[in-house]
């Protein structure tokens, strides 16, 4: 292979082609584009080339925009709301079925078409209910049979294999259609449109997915479902009367796949796993009595689960992804105390219609779902093709999904409580949540947010001219993120991840509300400084971007900011918004932006763009224009509310969310005695989270003595390309979790692990005890050449260079010296989120570009999903296992690293001598220096996190393997 097939020539044919193929053939295209595109070599000299560059992004059309003051009657529609008091003695029925037309988004922002829902209805029913009652669905998977396959054991990414591999992949495909083998792609077809193909080119076991019994690691079986209930403090296997509990070892098969199995064990009943049902099965969640290992000592009443904003959604292992970004997600509120005080102070009423408007202030609630997905799925059962049940993509759809912001109508000075919930599930699926004053959209590309303006009618204009001519002329204006900065208006936040602010003052909790106004108030944000005179804008947003991350001063002002709450997957947020009582006629805009820091894509783009000065294949910021608000009619008659004198008629903070303190920590006489550990000792426990998709795969070397051992793993674990033995990315990713990762007892750490029903080394917790926790997260930035003619790396194909780990600051200074050296693997923010309990979290701690940690969290909170910071991040956080035994998970809320293994059974178990925490004499505070916390929990070293990044284990009995099957080691750099 000559250079030609490098990534280069890839990445122009992709730029030449991107517009114009679904986004879901972009990455394909990466991989085909060598041979096509083999005679436009450019010239990669960044810095001429970038000079030339001129064009910025282009603004809508202005005519198309449309006028939210134009609309006469509010548009915002939600889904139906169940309350089970108004249909006694039934359950809610959720039948899981194909949609008809598939492709239309189901929410603002969706770019994956829905595929599956809830009897048709995205989001799915909003559930409300008092948190002492019962809740019973019917949950009825009504889906087709899963006829895909999935590999088992060691088998190559299909989107990832090299140029011979996909050629020959495409010529297997082409034959398979009765067609001749050609050197150029069809326009249509794509590696991941075979990737069923792939397996059986590389001759890897495969499995049929309807007879996979429970969940292996990879995309699979997309059409087996269950439920869980997010957020719920609940019985989680099975109840005493048989029904479900928020069990996600459940697999609710669709009767094909049943039918089949029996068809295949005929005579013999089909086998069943032990976790399996097939059709229907009902599910019960009884609330309340929280607490309840403390109420017989401490001789509490009865307590409710406290109120706040849950919701939803399926997490059938291998399917998760897959049917939560079809839209199949919806709300579950716990109504309580602190909703009647809020009620009665604002409308007169401890439960008005949530609804509708009442009251003095016009209040009512919204329930404001996010879903922003931009992945596509590896499963191809969810896939065109002749499997795929001939469903095919849509074209690109516009960036806001299918559907127009809806106008949202309030009178001056109403009040509004938003429950806000981020459903979106990918790995750009970080969202800033604001509310800015004007008009805003963006252009079909996503690039850009531009604010419509009117400009008055000329004063020169005859009064006689017809009415056309004197409505105000629109036109756009691009906005800069200072603008940004500027146009946001105050946000008032109650709740967390649906629990009530709980603050400490003098030792004692209370609830709170916090004006978000005041929230680092004055500080500059890095990443909205304007460009300096002369500089390229790409080099003014890198240099932003290399700001925020200098030193803590700077991730603060960078990760801090004010009015606005920060959304990782799955987070929620209640927020009060007030119009202003001088505010009639004007329009505001409730924006959800991706968060660019959150990720390394932002940074990798603009370093590939400046390097070849042109725009790069992977994708700008996507912000979401989730609906406007059109201020109109008189004033409210309360006159101006003020907010904040809320918090005084906030209930006190129950028992369930008292903060955990050191002493709830300490090891009993009774648990010393029972694991023979110090008492008073603390419970803590350290886990890493780590590992790469596909795409941000290094290359990686086979040694000559593996290759030797295993040739029977050549095209499945490593092949011959380029004069190179190359490792092949493999199909389940690298996503996995290690609960060995306390370095203060193993310095050199074993391999992380995949998920497994079967793993016997799993997180073992006692009880009505609690625990502190600290969360480490490998996954980070690696660095390397881009330019392959200067720097040989033998065996280099697609996106896959010799990667380096290095700090942020030293890559980033190389960078400067020379822009062929760049990010050529990106880490993750991986959202870690406990099923059951809820965190009383402590820090969450970014690194900054010397790898110092510094905590973004301002205080202690609650919360159940929690982003742990890439590139060696941690969060500190402590969990009180309060009353229920048996087993549930932890795992990452980026839905396609969950299925693919980043997730981890975690059992509750009533015999002290059965917990696997470690004792330690010393434990984490919010108010110690990172310091001070690293000298007690030891942070892993870059070698470190290279090796857990890039090896796994996987005990599964279908899926199971050792990944690469020999030990990795970072290259050193020459310099
Ligand atoms: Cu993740």
């Amino acid at each position: 292979m000559d250079s030609a097939a490098k990534g280069p020539i890839a990445d122009s044919f992709l730029r030449n082609n991107s517009m114009r193929f679904p986004k879901l053939a972009r990455r394909s295209f990466l991989k085909l584009g060598g041979a096509a595109a083999a005679t436009s070599l450019l010239s990669v000299n960044g810095q001429d080339a970038l000079a030339q560059d001129a064009a910025g992004p282009k603004p809508p059309d202005v005519a198309t925009v449309m006028d939210p003051s134009a609309i006469a009657v509010e548009n915002w529609t939600e889904p139906w709301i169940w309350r089970p008091t108004e249909w006694p003695d039934q359950s809610l029925e959720l039948n899981v079925v194909e949609n008809q037309n598939p492709g239309p988004s189901p929410s603002p922002g969706n770019r994956f078409p829905a595929l599956f829902s809830y009897g048709g209805t995205s989001p799915a029913p909003t559930i409300r209910l008092r948190g002492d009652s019962r809740l019973r669905i019917r949950l009825r998977n009504l889906l087709g049979m899963n006829h895909g396959v999935t590999p088992a054991g060691p088998a190559p990414d299909p989107a990832e294999l090299t140029p011979p591999l996909a050629k020959e992949l495409l010529c297997h495909a082409a034959k398979a259609d009765g067609l001749p083998c050609s050197d150029t792609p069809p326009p249509t077809s794509t590696v991941l449109d075979h990737a069923d193909d792939a397996y059986q080119v590389v001759k890897a076991r495969v499995l049929r997915s309807y007879t996979i019994t429970d969940g292996s690691n990879g995309a699979h079986s997309t059409r087996v479902t269950n439920l869980h209930t997010h957020g719920l403090h609940v019985e989680p296997l099975v109840n005493a009367d048989g029904t479900f509990g928020d069990n996600v070892f459940l697999r609710l098969l669709p009767k094909g796949d049943y039918e089949a199995r029996r068809k295949d064990a005929a005579p013999n009943p089909p086998r069943m796993g032990a976790d399996e049902r097939v059709g229907a099965v009902d599910f019960s969640y009884q609330l309340g009595d929280v607490l309840r290992g403390q109420s017989r000592t401490r001789k509490l009443p009865p307590q409710p689960q406290p109120p706040g904003t849950h919701w939803y959604h399926p997490h059938s292992h291998g399917s998760t992804h897959d049917q939560v970004s079809s839209g199949m997600a919806g709300f579950l509120i716990i109504e309580g105390d602190v909703d009647e005080a809020i009620n009665r102070t604002l409308t007169g009423e401890a439960h008005p219609d949530p609804t509708e408007k009442t009251g003095l202030y016009d209040y009512r609630e919204r329930h404001v779902l996010i879903q922003r997905v931009e992945v596509q799925t590896t499963d191809s059962e969810a896939r065109p093709g002749p499997r795929g049940r001939g469903q095919r993509f849509p074209p690109p759809l516009a960036v806001n999904g299918s559907r127009p912001p809806a106008v949202i109508c309030m009178r001056p000075g109403a009040v509004e409580r938003w429950r806000v919930l981020n459903g979106s599930v990918d790995g750009r699926g970080f969202q800033r949540f604001m509310v800015l004053e004007g008009q805003y959209v963006q252009d079909e590309e996503g690039v850009q947010l531009w604010r419509v303006e009117t400009e008055p009618p000329s004063p020169s204009a005859p009064s006689t001219a017809a009415p056309a001519e004197q409505t105000p002329k629109r036109r756009l204006a691009a906005m800069s993120r200072r603008r940004i900065e500027e146009a946001k208006r105050n946000l008032y936040q109650l709740s967390s991840d649906g629990v009530t602010l709980v603050t400490v003052e003098n030792g004692k909790a209370r609830h709170t509300i916090k004006d978000l106004s005041k929230r680092n108030a004055g500080s500059e944000n890095p990443f909205a400084r304007p460009p300096k005179q002369g500089e390229h804008p790409w080099r003014a947003e890198l240099r932003n971007f290399e700001d925020c991350f200098r030193d803590g001063e700077s991730i603060r002002n960078a990760f801090v900011r004010p009015n606005e709450v920060y959304l990782a997957n799955a987070n929620r947020a209640d927020v009060f918004f007030k119009t202003p009582l001088d505010s009639a006629g004007k329009i505001y805009t409730l924006l959800a932006q991706e968060d660019l820091i959150h990720t390394d894509n932002y940074q990798q783009r603009l370093q590939r763009g400046i390097y070849r000065g042109r725009p790069q294949f992977n994708p700008a910021p996507i912000d979401v224009v989730l609906a406007y608000v059109h201020v109109l009619g008189a004033p409210v008659e309360g006159g101006d509310f003020d907010v904040m004198s809320l918090v005084d008629k906030l209930p006190p903070v129950p028992p369930f969310l008292q903060p955990i303190g050191d002493d709830e920590l300490r090891v009993t006489a009774q648990e010393a005695r029972a694991r023979k550990i110090p008492e008073g000792s603390f419970r803590t426990r350290v886990i890493g989270y780590s590992g790469y998709v596909s795409a941000d795969f290094p290359l990686l070397e086979a040694p000559q003595e593996f290759v030797k051992a295993h040739p029977e793993l050549e095209n499945l674990v490593w092949t011959r390309f380029d004069g190179g033995l190359v490792l092949l990315p493999p199909a389940s990713r690298t996503m996995a979790i290690n609960s060995r990762f306390d370095l203060a007892l193993h310095s050199d750490p074993t391999p992380p692990r995949k998920f497994s029903h079967h793993d016997s080394e799993i997180v073992r917790v006692a009880v009505d005890t609690a625990e502190e926790w600290v969360l480490y997260n490998s996954s980070g930035m690696l660095w390397g050449h881009m330019d392959t003619a200067k720097h040989r790396q033998p065996g280099q194909f697609n996106g896959h260079y010799t990667s380096y780990p290095l700090s942020r600051a030293e890559g980033q200074a190389r960078f400067a010296k020379d822009s062929e050296f760049q990010i050529t693997s990106k880490g993750a923010d991986h959202p870690f989120h406990i099923h059951i309990n809820p965190s009383w979290v402590m820090r969450i701690e970014a690194p900054d570009e010397k790898g110092n940690l510094h905590n973004i969290l301002d205080a202690p909170r609650w919360m159940d999903t929690i982003p742990i910071p890439r590139n060696g991040g941690r969060v500190v956080l402590r969990i009180r296992f309060a009353d229920f035994t048996g087993r549930w998970v932890n795992h990452c809320h980026i839905l396609q690293h969950e299925d693919h293994g980043m997730m981890q059974t975690v059992e509750c178990v009533d015999r002290l001598d059965q917990s696997n925490y470690n004792p330690r004499t010393r434990i984490a505070s919010h108010q110690a220096t990172s310091e001070e916390v690293s000298a007690i929990y030891p942070r892993p070293s870059l070698e470190i996190q290279y090796k857990q990044n890039l090896m796994f284990v996987d005990v599964d009995h279908a899926t199971g393997l050792a990944w690469p099957g020999f030990e990795v080691k970072p290259p050193k750099l020459a310099d």
